[in-house]
């Protein structure tokens, strides 16, 4: 950020740049001390862990989410990490074997776009991007064991992915099979539901085409019960986290029914639905078909209208948000069903863009006085509504909308009288009776498809062979490379283009094969990662030994984007690698915290255009500017970082100006880390100024000739930044444990407070008992932050202590002594003239001379006595003192 930021209050501060600090002994030259102690801890390895954690030390691995090598580190990289470090080193301290690895998720499209965009090789820009970011992370003096760093797109990675995918396949949990696809004939690439706007793909534009074709799934839903039930073992996960988790694996109850056509179709002689209300069966007026469905083919070969509502249906695209918003719309096939229960009655058969090919049976029938969507159709298309279900308020059925409630049933022959759950039994039992139909529970989680057609991902490592069908890639023949030579001149996937990559002999009969030229989703890369980071040089993808003794993970940290996929497919695959005996434990992260955003002010020039912070000023006038041309700015809403609006702040040259604790320090004051916080220059610098404030402060009593704290007990002041350091320790302690980070700040703070009016009090004659208590209270400061600006810590304990103590980083966690946290101290008021001016803390037993002399002392009341002769001093014993003073000294 530019060094003129009209926000900034005080501006020969912010310019001050860190090489100018290292001229002024007494102040704190964040730029040497920075770059010397990451030296220190490299040099050392403080933060290597062994692939086994010692026996006899307990484990804790700390995981953040890995970045993709966009290029650049953000501000939300900068919280994420900063608060993964704060638990390792807080863990470290605690005594854990502590495992805080780092790697980089590499794979993906936009390495494509830029050899299409800009002619670089995908694996050049990821690798030169890799290397800017590594620098920029290893400037936020992370405790991280970079001995373990990798890249999904390292040959070893994918290789061993490779062959995590062939032990998946040998055990039934992936397989080929044909889906209907959204395929982009421009592009030539399958699209995601997402990636298909109305109708056209999203970067083509083109007019999306519904294909079949074969591709690659993982067998997530064999796994769905275990995967829902699990989540109530997770107690370290937000709650919010697992409600989204089980909606997405969406377990119902429902019930399978069989409804019979009057005339058969192709060969269809019935339909079948998936119900959840089964008790609404008699109050049924229709069933209506997905577009993709077989009957619904048959039907349109044989109806040019039904036909062109399918061609409609399909264009306008499948995922479940275009189905929830768009016009409820259906058109009638002429084909009847009879049923179940209703002798000689038959309904009509419609074709209805909001039922879903793969969800249920890809049919329903539809109650429309008892589902709105239903409704909403009936009402379109003029069909009947009849209410089977009595609200048990008796209020009625609502003339305008469904009732969806509980109640009891009407109108429904053998059902009538029953509450909706014993009706939903019933036919259920009626309708197993009759062959109808069954009790069934559905899942809305579907297999995952992991197939695409691009270059830069994990080669899928199987071979086609006319003669002896899909041979997997023979584990010595591992890994399969992605070739170098490719070319990105024209749509499509460039290993298929490749003139001699996917031809290859087939392992099994020697005779001409075809290489798999799809690659894996990225989303297969980030499934195992942390599995890996156990043993990250182990011959196989993980070994079993490290896994045991590292996994799960124990605190994972990252964004609430994430909330579903990545941490479903993560699930799943740790529970493949443990059925291919890699892994003990099926969840892998045991704790979950998700962060909030970074946000920041967003500007806008006169013109609309957004501006970014460093492109505005603050005019004399206090009004914000153009730089540039000084036109006024408009200030506008306050947005989560984003490079579309401008209002992003760069780590690299904040790390560079203030330095990396003040940018971590200001990180974690601001705001609970679960919540959004706001960046703002002000806060930086009031971080910045923190920092110098503590390295003065600290090394101010440093040369105290003895620590010996015995005399802190007949001192009042004394006793009291005693009791303030110890109780700042337990309230740091509580607030680093909980991930209440800005509170550990504002003790930190208090802390300091105390420190600086006990200084202030003991102008004269410095008491050995307080300078004791003070130089505990400073030592202890040094070791409090540690977690938190570790590179100032260091450096206060280095000039504190001799460059030979211990590091930090490798020291204990400071204790507090239980006598000092109990309330032994009594809370006296303080009057000058029957005013009340302040208050101390004196100890329980403290006499009547040193109650006074604190009293006398306390800030407010020194202030009151300032040019007053002392008349009286009164003192009611542990209640309040009085002080009546004169005119003149
Ligand atoms: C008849 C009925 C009557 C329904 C009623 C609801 C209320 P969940 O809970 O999500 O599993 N449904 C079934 N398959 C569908 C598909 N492929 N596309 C769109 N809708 C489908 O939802 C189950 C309900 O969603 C089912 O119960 C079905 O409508 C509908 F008063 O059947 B119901
Ligand atoms: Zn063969």
């Amino acid at each position: 950020m530019s060094q003129a930021t009209s926000l900034n209050p005080d501006a020969t501060l912010s310019s001050v740049p860190g090489e100018q600090l290292a001229a002024d002994p007494n102040r704190y030259d964040f730029a040497t001390a920075e770059r010397y102690w990451q030296a220190v801890w490299d040099a050392r390895q403080c933060f290597a862990a062994d692939d086994v954690a010692p026996s006899g030390q307990d484990k804790y691995y700390v995981l953040e989410m890995f970045p993709y090598p966009s290029g650049k580190i953000h501000m939300g990289h900068v919280r994420n990490y900063t608060l993964g470090d704060v638990v390792a080193r807080y863990k470290r301290a605690r005594g854990f074997a502590v495992l805080h690895p780092m790697g980089w998720d590499a794979f993906g499209l936009p390495a494509e776009n830029a050899a299409r965009e800009r002619g670089v090789h995908p694996a050049a820009w990821t690798r030169a991007n890799i290397a800017a970011m590594r620098t920029e992370l290893r400037r936020m003096g992370l405790s991280i064991d970079w001995t373990r760093e990798f890249a999904t797109c390292d040959p070893d990675y994918y290789g061993q992915q490779q062959k995590l995918f062939l032990d998946m396949l040998e055990r039934g949990l992936v397989d080929r099979r044909e889906s209907s696809v959204n395929w982009d004939p421009v592009d030539h690439t399958v699209l995601a539901n997402e990636q298909v706007i109305d109708g056209r793909g999203w970067r083509s534009g083109a007019l999306v085409e519904q294909r079949r074709l074969a591709s690659w799934f993982f067998r997530i839903t064999d796994f769905a019960p275990d995967l829902l039930g699990a989540l109530d073992t997770l107690d370290r996960w937000p709650e919010r986290v697992r409600v989204m988790q089980a909606k997405w694996i969406g377990r119902s109850e429902g019930a399978r029914v069989r409804f019979e056509l009057d005339h058969a179709l192709d060969g269809m002689a019935d339909v079948a639905v998936y119900t959840t209300r089964p008790d609404t069966l008699f109050g049924m007026s229709f069933v209506a078909l997905a577009a993709d469905h077989p009957l619904a083919a048959a039907a349109a070969a044989r109806s040019p209208e039904v036909a062109a509502f399918v061609a409609e249906c399909r264009s306008m695209g499948t995922s479940e948000a275009v189905i929830e918003t768009a016009e409820k719309r259906g058109v009638d096939t002429g084909l009847r069903v009879r049923h179940p229960f209703i002798a000689g009655v038959t309904f009509p058969v419609w074709v209805a863009n909001f039922v879903l090919m793969d969800y249920g049976t890809g049919a329903i029938f539809g109650c429309p006085a008892h589902d709105q969507r239903d409704f909403d159709f009936a009402r379109k298309y003029g069909l009947a509504i009849l209410p089977v279900v009595a609200p048990p308020d008796a209020g009625g059925v609502p003339a305008d909308a469904a009732y969806v409630g509980p109640g009891r049933i009407v109108n429904s022959g053998f059902l009538d009288g029953l509450s909706t759950d014993n009706a939903k039994r019933a036919a259920i039992a009626a309708l197993e009776a009759r062959s109808a139909g069954s009790g069934v529970v559905n899942w809305r989680l579907r297999d995952w498809g992991i197939s695409r057609q691009r270059y830069w991902g994990c080669p899928i490592p199987v071979i086609h062979c006319a003669a002896c069908g899909i041979v997997p890639v023979p584990a010595a023949q591992l890994p399969v490379l992605l070739p170098d030579d490719v070319t990105f001149d024209r749509p499509g996937n460039p290993l298929d283009h490749h003139p001699s990559w996917k031809h290859v002999s087939c392992p099994a009969c020697g005779g001409p094969g075809r290489r798999e030229t799809d690659t894996c989703d990225t989303f297969v890369d980030s499934s195992w990662y942390f599995a890996r980071f156990c043993s990250p040089h182990s011959a196989v993808p993980v070994d079993p030994a490290a896994a045991k003794s590292w996994l799960p993970v124990d605190q994972y940290i990252g964004g609430i984007e994430h909330a579903i996929l990545h941490l479903l497919y993560s699930r799943f695959f740790c529970r493949a690698m443990r059925q291919a005996g890699y892994v003990e434990t099926a969840e892998p992260f045991s704790g979950l915290f998700t962060q909030g955003m970074v946000t920041h002010e967003s500007y806008r020039s006169a013109s609309g255009a957004w501006l970014y912070p460093e492109e505005t000023v603050a005019a004399a006038d206090g009004q914000l500017v153009e730089r540039d041309t000084g036109v006024p700015v408009t200030v506008g809403r306050i947005e989560a970082m984003s490079k579309s609006k401008r209002n992003t702040v760069d780590p690299a040259a904040i790390i560079g100006r203030y330095g990396a604790d003040t940018a971590r320090w200001f990180i974690l004051s601001d705001n609970p880390p679960d919540r959004d916080m706001q960046w703002t220059e002000t806060g930086v610098v009031g971080s910045f100024r923190f920092t110098q404030r503590l390295y003065r402060l600290a090394l101010a009593g440093r040369a105290v000739d003895s620590l010996d704290l015995a005399g802190a007990q007949a001192d009042p002041r004394a006793y009291a930044l005693r009791q303030a350091t110890h109780r700042t320790i337990a309230a740091v302690t509580d607030a680093l444990e909980s991930f209440a980070f800005n509170v550990a700040v504002a003790r930190v703070h208090e802390l300091v407070n105390a420190i600086e009016r006990a200084d202030r009090q003991q102008a004269g004659e410095p008491a050995p008992a307080l300078l004791a208590a003070r130089a505990e209270a400073a030592r202890t400061l040094v070791r409090l932050i540690g977690p938190m600006m570790p590179h100032l810590a260091e450096e206060l304990n280095a000039r504190i202590l001799g460059e030979d103590a211990p590091l930090v980083a490798l020291s204990g966690w400071p204790v507090a002594e239980a006598a000092l946290l109990v309330a032994d101290t009594l809370t006296i008021g303080v009057q000058v003239m029957g005013k009340l001016r302040g208050s101390i803390q004196v100890a329980l037993d403290a006499d009547e001379a040193s109650v006074l002399a604190a009293a006398a002392a306390e800030e407010n009341v020194a202030r009151a006595l300032a040019g007053h002769a002392v008349r009286r001093r009164i003192y009611v014993p542990g209640r309040i003192v009085n002080f009546v003073v004169g005119q003149g000294t």
